[in-house]
Parts: C-alpha cells; sequence; structure tokens
C-alpha cells in the first residue's frame, strides 16, 4: 500500500501553507527571474529552484508531513496564457523533483514526508464552453504525468470551481496513471473543492451535489480549500464528515481577505488559525488539515503543535442514499412518497413538438420545454435528440449544455447511440443517468456503457433484453428477472459499477393492439419489477410509463397510464419516465373507469368479456384530459410576465409578450419599467446567493434580446447606447470570469462595453479609454497583489490630470478601502461589489448623478471614520468593528 494511505489511516496529517504568499515576499525580480511572464511562478522552478526548495524547507522544517509542488498552474491551458504550453510536462516533473529533494532531507524512517502534485483549476471554466472536455483532458494528463514522472506520492486536483472540470482532471489523473503503469493505489487521487461565500462553488454547485457526483471515481479523499477561512467552512465540512465515506480534508484560507494600511492581509493569525482547525478534528471525521492563501511557515507550525500527529476521531458515517445531480443539486433515486419523476417530453421520440423544435434549432424552445417539465414536477429529464439524418453528437452537444447551465434538474442522457451518449455527458457537469444499456449486442456493448457510466459519473438505466434472436426483450417476468439478474453480476463484478447506480427497465410495451401475445404484457411487467425490488434491492427501477397506452386517445391513455403507474408503485417501483402533469391520483378517476382498467391491465378476460373494448368504450372520442393546473406564464398580467422573462430566463414567447406591450408602451418604458426591474430581482438574488451564475448569464440574454426586439421601434435619440466602458484585468493578472460578468451584464443593457481582455496596462487601458470617448473606466483583478496594481494605476491617472471615473471590482478589494485608501490617491474611484453595482453606477452615470454617488460615497467614508476613531479612542467597539461591506 502507498505509504501516504498508510499513514492517513493512522494520523491526521498536515499539508503545508501558502506557497503563492511566499514567493511574493522573496526577491524575484520580473526579468531575471520570472523571464519577463509576470506571475507564470513555475518558470521559478527552472530559474530559482533553490528558492522554491527553500519556501518547501521552511513548511518542512515548520513540522509539515506534506507539501504540495509549486505546479498550480503549470497545465498547458494555463501555460498557453504564457506563451509556453509546451513546458506543462518539465514544469510539473521538475515541481515533483524540487519537492522531493525537500522532503528527503526532513523524512525519517518513523516520520515520512510526502509530496502532493498540485493540480490547480486554470482559467477556463469547462461548463461554460471556454474550453472543450478534450484540450481539458489532454492538459491535465501531461501535468499528471510530469508530477509522476517526478516521484509525487499524491496527486492534489484543488480549488475547483467547476464540476466538470473535476471529472475531467480525475480522468486525466486515472489516464496518466495507466501510462505511467500504475494505478491510484499507487499514487492516490486526492481532490479539493472550493466553497465560495456564497456556500456554494462558483458556478453553483452544493457540497452534496459535488460529493455525489464524484463519489463513484476512485479518489481516496474529498475536502475544501481556499476562498475563506475555517470558520466559513464549518457547515460544509460538517456535511463532510458526516457523509463522505474516505478522507476529509480541510485547507483554509487564514482568514477572508481584509486590506490594512494598503497592503492586502489575511487576518487568522498562527493560534486562532490552527484553533479553528484544532475544533474540526476533535469534532472528528476530518484527516487532512493545512493552509492555503495568507499562511505561512509560522500558522503551520501552530498547526502542526495543535494536531500533535493525533489520531482523526472516529465518527459515524452515513453516506447519504445514491441518487443523480444537476451542476447545482442532487437528488435521490428513491423518494419517500413518491417516484423519481423523469420528464418524458423532452424526446424527439416522445413530443412532436421537441422534434419541430430541435429540426428548427430552436435551443431556446428545447430549454422552455424542459423548464416547462420541471416546473409541472419532473426531477429528471430525458434528454434525447435521435434523428435521422441530423447530426446527434452536434444536437446533444448544443442541447446538454444548453440545459446544464440553463435548468436546475439532472439529466438522463437518452441515445441508442455511444457517440451521442458520450458527448452528452462530456457536456453535464453534474450526475447524470445513462438510458440504456442491455444485453441486445452482447456482452461487450454492454461492458462500453459501463465504462462510460465510471469514467462520466453516470447511474445507468438497463432493459432487460439480451442476446436472444426469438425474444430478445424479456416478456415474462421470470426472463426478466433473470436478465436483470445477469446484467446485475457483470456490471458490478466485471464493469465495476455500485449496484444502486443500475436502474433496471423490466419493459413496459403497449397493452393496446388487441393481439393475443400483448395481453399480459402489463402484468409481467409489474410482477418483474415485483421480482427485481425483491432480489436486486440494492438496484433501482424505472419504466417508459406511457408505452402502455400506445394508440389510444389522450383521455383515455390518462387514465390507463395513471393506473398501472399506482400498479407498479404498489409492486416496488421507483422510478418512471412520464409526463408528470398528466398522472391522475387514484381519487380524481372515476370509480368504473379504474375498475376497467384494472381488468385491462390484469387480462381478466371471460367469456364475452374484452377488458380492452369495455374500457375503450368508458371514454369520449374526443373528451380532453384533466389535470394540468399549474400557472403558466401566458396567464400573467402583461407587466408581471415582462420582469418575469428576465427573472426566469425564458426566451419562449418573448417576442409576442414584447409585440404585445409595445401596443401598451413606449419602448424605452418597457425597458426601462418593466424589464429592468427583472434585471434589479436578478441583481438581489444573485447578491444574496439565491440565483447561480448561470441563471443570471441566461437572464442577461433575454434582456439582450428583449432590446434588440424593441430597438428598430425606438427613436433614434433612444437607441443611442447610454453610455461606454473601457473594461479590463489589471496586469499581472489572467482571471476574466468577473469581468467577462460585468460586460456581459452591461452590453445587454444597453451600455458599450470595450473589453479589453487580461493583463492590461495602464497606457493600454487609457489608450482605448481616449479613442473610445468612453464615460467611465472598470478594473477587475482576482489577485490579492491586483489591489496593488490597481492603486499604482490610480496614482499614475492621478498624475496625468485624468479625471475618468474608475469603477474598482474584484474578490480581493473591499468597498472600505476603495472608498477610503484609494480615493485618496484618485478622487474619482468607485467600488462595484458585483455585476449589477457596476450596471447600476452606469446608469447612474448616465442619469447625471456621478454627484449624488460622489456625496454617498463621501457620506460612507465619514462614518467609517467615526467608527475607526471610536475604536482608536477607546469608546464602544462593539458598535463599530471594522468597517465592512454592506
Ligand atoms: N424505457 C426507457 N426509456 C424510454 C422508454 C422506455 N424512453 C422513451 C420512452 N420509452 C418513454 N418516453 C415516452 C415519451 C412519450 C411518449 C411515450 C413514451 C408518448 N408521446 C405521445 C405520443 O407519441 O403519442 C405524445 C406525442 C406528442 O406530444 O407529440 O406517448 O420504455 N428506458
Amino acid at each position: 500500500m502507498n505509504r501516504l494511505l498508510h499513514e492517513l489511516t493512522r494520523r491526521v496529517l498536515v499539508v503545508d501553507g501558502a506557497m503563492g504568499t511566499s514567493i511574493h515576499a522573496c526577491d524575484c525580480s520580473l526579468e531575471r527571474d520570472y523571464l519577463g511572464k509576470e506571475n507564470c511562478s513555475e518558470i521559478l522552478l527552472e530559474t530559482r529552484p533553490d528558492t522554491i526548495q527553500s519556501i518547501h524547507e521552511s513548511f518542512l522544517d515548520a513540522g509539515c508531513d506534506c507539501i504540495e509542488t509549486n505546479t498550480f498552474g503549470a497545465n498547458a491551458l494555463v501555460l498557453a496564457d504564457f506563451e509556453i504550453p509546451e513546458r506543462s510536462r518539465d514544469f510539473n516533473r521538475i515541481g515533483a523533483q524540487v519537492a522531493r529533494q525537500a522532503c528527503d532531507k526532513f523524512a525519517t524512517p518513523d516520520r515520512p514526508r510526502f509530496v502532493l502534485g498540485s493540480m490547480g483549476p486554470g482559467t477556463k471554466l469547462l461548463t461554460l464552453g471556454n474550453t472543450t472536455w478534450n484540450e481539458m483532458l489532454a492538459s491535465y494528463t501531461e501535468q499528471a504525468l510530469g508530477l509522476i514522472e517526478g516521484g509525487v506520492d499524491a496527486l492534489q486536483i484543488e480549488t475547483c470551481q467547476d464540476l466538470l472540470q473535476v471529472k475531467c482532471a480525475v480522468n486525466a489523473c486515472i489516464n496518466a496513471l495507466h501510462q505511467s503503469g500504475k494505478t491510484h493505489l499507487d499514487i492516490p487521487i486526492f481532490v479539493s473543492v472550493t466553497i465560495e461565500t456564497t456556500g456554494t462553488m462558483l458556478l453553483g454547485t452544493e457540497i452534496s451535489a459535488a460529493a455525489e457526483a464524484l463519489r463513484g471515481y476512485p479518489i481516496a479523499s474529498l475536502g475544501l480549500n481556499c476562498a475563506t477561512g475555517p470558520e466559513e467552512m464549518t457547515d460544509h465540512v460538517r456535511w463532510l464528515t458526516e457523509h463522505w465515506d474516505r478522507a476529509v480534508s480541510v485547507i483554509p484560507n487564514a482568514g477572508l481577505p481584509e486590506l490594512l494600511d494598503g497592503e492586502p492581509s489575511y487576518p487568522l493569525g498562527p493560534e486562532p488559525f490552527a484553533e479553528a482547525l484544532l475544533r474540526f478534528v476533535e469534532q472528528g471525521g476530518v484527516n487532512i488539515v493545512g493552509g492555503c492563501c495568507g499562511t505561512t511557515p509560522e500558522h503551520i507550525r501552530a498547526l502542526t503543535e495543535a494536531i500533535d500527529g493525533r489520531p482523526s476521531a472516529p465518527i459515524t458515517k452515513s453516506p447519504p442514499p445514491r441518487g443523480c445531480t444537476s451542476l447545482f443539486s442532487g437528488i435521490e433515486y428513491r423518494q419517500d412518497t413518491s417516484f423519481l419523476i423523469v420528464g418524458e417530453r423532452t424526446n424527439t421520440n416522445g413530443s412532436r413538438k421537441f422534434k419541430r423544435l430541435l429540426n428548427d434549432e430552436d435551443f431556446d424552445g428545447l430549454v422552455s420545454m424542459g423548464r416547462e417539465l420541471i416546473q409541472d414536477g419532473s426531477h429528471v429529464l430525458d434528454v434525447c435528440v435521435d434523428y435521422v439524418g441530423r447530426d446527434g453528437v452536434r444536437d446533444i452537444r448544443e442541447v446538454v449544455s444548453r440545459f446544464a447551465q440553463q435548468l436546475a434538474a439532472p439529466m438522463m442522457v437518452d441515445s441508442t447511440q455511444i457517440d451521442v451518449l458520450e458527448e452528452g455527458l462530456r457536456h453535464a457537469p453534474g450526475k447524470c443517468i445513462i438510458n440504456s444499456m442491455n444485453l441486445e449486442e452482447g456482452e461487450e456493448k454492454l461492458g462500453e456503457i459501463c465504462r462510460l457510466a465510471s469514467a462520466y459519473g453516470a447511474g445507468v438505466v438497463a432493459g432487460t433484453i439480451d442476446e436472444d434472436p426469438e425474444e430478445a426483450m424479456a416478456k415474462t417476468a421470470e426472463r426478466k428477472i433473470a436478465i436483470a439478474e445477469r446484467i446485475c453480476d457483470l456490471a458490478v463484478n466485471k464493469f465495476g459499477l455500485h449496484p444502486s447506480d443500475i436502474l433496471f427497465d423490466p419493459l413496459v410495451l403497449p397493452i393496446t393492439t388487441g393481439v393475443d401475445a400483448d395481453r399480459r404484457l402489463a402484468l409481467e411487467t409489474i410482477e418483474g419489477i415485483r421480482l427485481i425490488a425483491e432480489r436486486l434491492p440494492e438496484c433501482q427501477t424505472m419504466i417508459g410509463l406511457s408505452n402502455v397506452s400506445f394508440g389510444l386517445n389522450p383521455a383515455t391513455r390518462q387514465v390507463l397510464n395513471s393506473a398501472f403507474l399506482h400498479e407498479c408503485l404498489e409492486a416496488g417501483l421507483t422510478g418512471a419516465i412520464v409526463h408528470a402533469s398528466k398522472i391522475l391520483p387514484r381519487n380524481k378517476i372515476d370509480e368504473a373507469r379504474w375498475d376497467a382498467a384494472m381488468d385491462l391491465i390484469y387480462d381478466r378476460r371471460r367469456e364475452g368479456f374484452d377488458p380492452l373494448t369495455v374500457f375503450i368504450e368508458l371514454f369520449d372520442d374526443n373528451e380532453s384530459t384533466a389535470g394540468e393546473q399549474r400557472e403558466r406564464l401566458a396567464d400573467l398580467p402583461l407587466e408581471e410576465r415582462l420582469q418575469r422573462h428576465i427573472i426566469d430566463g425564458e426566451m419562449g414567447d418573448l417576442e409576442p409578450t414584447i409585440n404585445e406591450a409595445m401596443t401598451n408602451y413606449k419602448p424605452l418604458e418597457i425597458i426601462n419599467d418593466h424589464l429592468l426591474a427583472g434585471m434589479k430581482v436578478v441583481g438581489e438574488l444573485f447578491g444574496s446567493g439565491q440565483m447561480q451564475l448561470p441563471f443570471v448569464l441566461q437572464s442577461a440574454q433575454v434582456m439582450k434580446s428583449s432590446v434588440a426586439l424593441l430597438e428598430p421601434h425606438m427613436d433614434k435619440a433612444d437607441t443611442q447606447s447610454k453610455g461606454t466602458m473601457v473594461l479590463a484585468t489589471v496586469q499581472g493578472d489572467v482571471h476574466d470570469i468577473g469581468k467577462n460578468l460585468v460586460d456581459i451584464i452591461l452590453s445587454n443593457n444597453g451600455f458599450n462595453v470595450i473589453n479589453l481582455g487580461i493583463k492590461q496596462t495602464l497606457p493600454n487601458i487609457l489608450k482605448a479609454y481616449h479613442e473610445h470617448n468612453a464615460d467611465a473606466i472598470g478594473l477587475s483583478g482576482l489577485l490579492v497583489k491586483s489591489v496593488a496594481v490597481m492603486k499604482n494605476n490610480l496614482a499614475d491617472l492621478a498624475q496625468q490630470g485624468i479625471k475618468a471615473p474608475v469603477i474598482l471590482g474584484g474578490a480581493a478589494l473591499n468597498r472600505a478601502y476603495a472608498e477610503n485608501e484609494l480615493r485618496e490617491v484618485y478622487q474619482s474611484t468607485y467600488y462595484g461589489r458585483d455585476a449589477f453595482a457596476g450596471l447600476e453606477f452606469m446608469n447612474r452615470l448616465a442619469a447625471g448623478e456621478l454627484a449624488v454617488i460622489d456625496e454617498e460615497v463621501a457620506q460612507r467614508s465619514a462614518k467609517r471614520a467615526e467608527v475607526v476613531a471610536k475604536i482608536a479612542g477607546g469608546g464602544d467597539a462593539s458598535s463599530g468593528g471594522t468597517a465592512t461591506e454592506t
């Protein structure tokens, strides 16, 4: 066994502190050491290996068990930003070797020291389409190969923000291990995700969903690092310790960064930092602790002393029952008082409308259908784009990536084509269900789909079909259970799936044909469900309900489907593909019809009595179906509908709504009074953590489309841009997610945005500012040191006598620092907490309210000074504390 895994079973291991913080503290020169590539700290592995090794040694000397290699950004996708993607393999190999040499100096036979190969998230969000699965897979595989060559003890996928990225990185590690003739037992894989102050990962993933999506992978630990201090991690750590059945790691920052005396600083000193982590360890279930941003050798020394080689306190772990997840959250396969409801209509074979919209490539329309199914109560969507003559691989990519970002429900990816299934899975960040596999084409084909389920972390529907040339589809309960047992054995014992991730489909076929051979199909299926539930109790069951009633009129189908579902559930069915709004509860079905349906389902034919004819005769030819009382968007008053389009990100029927609005209001009124009101709600929901980023982007898209529809009808003066902002990520910083969000929100709300990109020098920014005669400059940066860059830029602006309003944003900045300290450097400095603050600022600037804003800033600033004076004067400190964001 890997020595690191062995040590993990004995005691809590301590990982080192911040590499970045230590590097910033040393005397590296941009030209000589960074070779002109600012912030590419991996280059130091070649130019200053001794410096990197001595940083490692400073942490080892402080007593930690594990050190992380200086390879956080050493993958080709990130190095491409520095024009050296081809250096990835070398940097990783050298990074591992340098760390190994440091460890060798400190290791003793009973106190080994370990090298964790650091693999950071990079700057591209796979789920948002910034790069492709294959590109990212290749990039991470190369990185992992270098780390393995260099001799790491574990691969540490860390600071993860996007579930799809994690899945891709884990696959890369497994590939690289395989290519190196090793397995995850020789070199374990650790995963650590980043939960933002909002309580979810950057794209909105809850910790429970992340755990479920990753649970099927052979990873040795799961934990948290970065973004917050230990305090903010409490709930998520507790959830992991109680539910994650392997090692748990906790690697926080030294608190949330603050800006003190012009320098960014992390507020938690070594002692409180160590105490907070000790509390986690004492509460039990934590196996790895360490420090992220802002933690120094002193933090690690205090931590090592506090932990002192103690074993991890035992804790009863109860892994939650299995289920599937979207990008955002999870749903269990087994529902207490219901069943897993899979919406059937997002399927080219199940809905003419879906098929037509796909053929028209009306992707927004497809998303609208998905949203409707969710509103009708579907937990999961069956997504099938199989369509003869169309490019299924492209179609599934287009549909799944949109559904993933815009809809909160997990997906059941449905196709008969393996390449289509795989392409769908590559674009779904959560844990999907594959629909489906069977034995019709033999065990090898079954194995291929099991391989997809393992690689992409999915559950899988298994139809009871085998190689029998006479009757491939099992039509009797005996054959259904026999095939199910055979598939279960293969899938679990040969292909490595977990039994609870298999959803057996005992096949529902129409009982409406009048053919003798078909009469018993429903009751055999019910009996098959009973047998599977009894003999394979860990597995799930799933049927395509509506098949049972093909050929009848809609009202008749509704009753038969509902009655059949009822019987299946009684027999132990756990899930079904259905049209949720059309299912009737038993008490809503007329008794005579119910009884007739039962006679049909259980084939109670007698002399002169045909249940099928009797049942059909109970319905009028064009009787309408019951149910479906859901409040539709179309039923709301116009004004509310306009807002809801924006808030829900709903493209469907946008054009008729806008046209209707134009009969009552002027275009500008529609925008200013109704659409912007919706956008304001979006801003509030986003700001309070109730709306996730992808949904915000969708709302912005609807805003943009609305404005485009209104524009041709506006007066010329009204269609002019409301103003121009030059937008840039500051020099030395490559992070542009926040900046790009500002771009989207502003440009979709009528502003002209000159987005200059990343690593922008002030001269560049000023050039664009003059060229475009801009109204304001927006500066963004995520790195702590970017705050200092902003400060320098502001000083230069002041020196040059520029008067442009400059609005600043980014994770390391806060309002107090911007409005007090930075305003002293440059008078026209403003703070933008998020993209919506930027929008409000620009709207007010356009309305000529800059002086009012200045007055508000001055008031806040004065209040802060008052509080600070009070504290300094020994006054009532509890009333103030440090001025924080409000
Ligand atoms: N098992 C598994 N997957 C499945 C099925 C199954 N997927 C497809 C299908 N069977 C289940 N889904 C549907 C979806 C729609 C209908 C039936 C089954 C249906 N549609 C109407 C029709 O065709 O008449 C509606 C048409 C329309 O709206 O245009 O009946 O068994 N694993």
